[in-house]
């Protein structure tokens, strides 16, 4: 199931909408197949790895990343496609939970005499679809927030002056963030401030960027201070796919993301009043923290504008991964 999972992240980048799967199809002890699903409207995993194995799937044992599917979407039903190839036995890390599959897949498996195992490293297979599993359960995107800020926690100098806090491998970082979002979400400040391109421009995802499927950017403008206007002076405006939102309910936004544009993981990369509503409205599932270790002093920029009125209002975090990338530190907090 490992090497299953790591043929599902060779997707990462490229299957949005559709989730990242991998399957791995063991005869004796030996790998005779494994494939990914490389692209909304190409196949699924199984199919490649079934094709690898040829003959060699009768009576194997196929480990698969996500619930084989059962039903005709894009392509045939996984399912079925194992059950023609005459596989023994087949180990599913979790259950797909879109209402097309759930469950109805594993009833075919078993129906057809195969031999079911599921939940096998359900947790390190399932970080690979967060915002497809949260959204297929919940109708809500997985929400990133990523903050780079100094050690004192600044993420700009009282100018406005912010080039450069954090270095290159930190930047780099956040492309892989970019690159497995289907949104980007930042404020029309950031935008008159900083007037960022956000788009995913990285050579070192293992795929080339342009493979990647181009995440939508929400300019959060309720103050209508921008014109969606190709000759605007700001780069993002100038973009005839960049939406505009106006109103105040981010939740609402949220959920029009996933209904009306498929994006299942959303990244907010904006400043502190984005990033403090965010927060305060409990909307972030992870909060993403590069730390440069320097200090920018007491009049910088604060990381977040939100104003807890006693200790007993603070947000509070589990870390959930920390590690060093290049001279910065990355650190991964889920709210409690
Ligand atoms: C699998 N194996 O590798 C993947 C699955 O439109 P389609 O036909 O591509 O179907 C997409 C749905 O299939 C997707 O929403 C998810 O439920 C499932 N993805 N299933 O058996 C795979 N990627
Ligand atoms: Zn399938």
């Amino acid at each position: 199931m490992m090497l299953a999972i790591e043929q599902g992240k060779r997707g990462l980048y490229t299957t949005r909408p559709n989730p990242a799967v991998g399957c791995v199809i063991v005869q004796a002890e030996s790998i005779v197949g494994q494939g990914f699903h490389p692209k909304a409207g190409e196949p699924h995993a199984e199919v490649f790895a079934l094709k690898e194995a040829g003959t060699r799937a009768v009576g194997a044992t196929a480990y698969v990343t996500l619930e084989p599917c059962s039903h005709t979407g894009r392509t045939p039903p996984c399912a079925l496609a194992l059950i023609a190839a005459d596989v023994k036995r087949v180990v599913i890390a979790g259950l797909d939970p879109n209402p097309q599959v759930a469950g109805r897949g594993v009833r075919l498996l078993e129906e057809a005499g195969i031999d079911v195992t599921i939940g096998v490293l359900t947790q390190q297979a399932e970080a690979l679809n967060r915002g497809f599993l949260k959204a297929m359960r919940t109708q809500m995107p997985y929400v990133r927030l990523k903050i780079a800020t100094s050690l004192d926690g600044r993420t700009a100098m009282a100018t406005g002056e912010s080039k450069w806090i954090t270095g290159p491998a930190a930047r780099e970082d956040v492309q892989k963030l970019r690159a497995r979002s289907g949104a980007i979400i930042t404020g029309s400040e950031t935008v008159i401030a900083d007037n960022p391109q956000l788009n995913v421009r990285s050579t070192q995802l293992g795929v080339h960027s342009d493979q990647v499927p181009t995440p939508i950017v929400v300019v959060l403008d309720r103050r209508r201070r921008l014109a969606h206007d190709l000759q605007s002076d700001y780069q993002l405006c100038r973009r005839p796919e960049t939406l505009y939102w106006h109103e105040d309910n981010l939740m609402a936004l949220l959920k029009n993301l996933v209904s009306e544009h498929q994006c299942y993981e959303v990244l907010v990369e904006a400043g502190a009043s984005v990033a403090g509503s965010f927060l305060a409205q409990q909307l972030v599932d992870e909060l993403i923290v590069y730390q440069a270790p320097c200090l920018l002093g007491a009049q910088a920029r604060p990381m977040v504008n939100f104003n807890p009125l006693s200790l007993a209002q603070q947000l509070r975090f589990d870390i959930d991964n920390y590690e060093q990338i290049g001279a910065d530190l990355k650190l991964t907090l889920l709210p409690l």
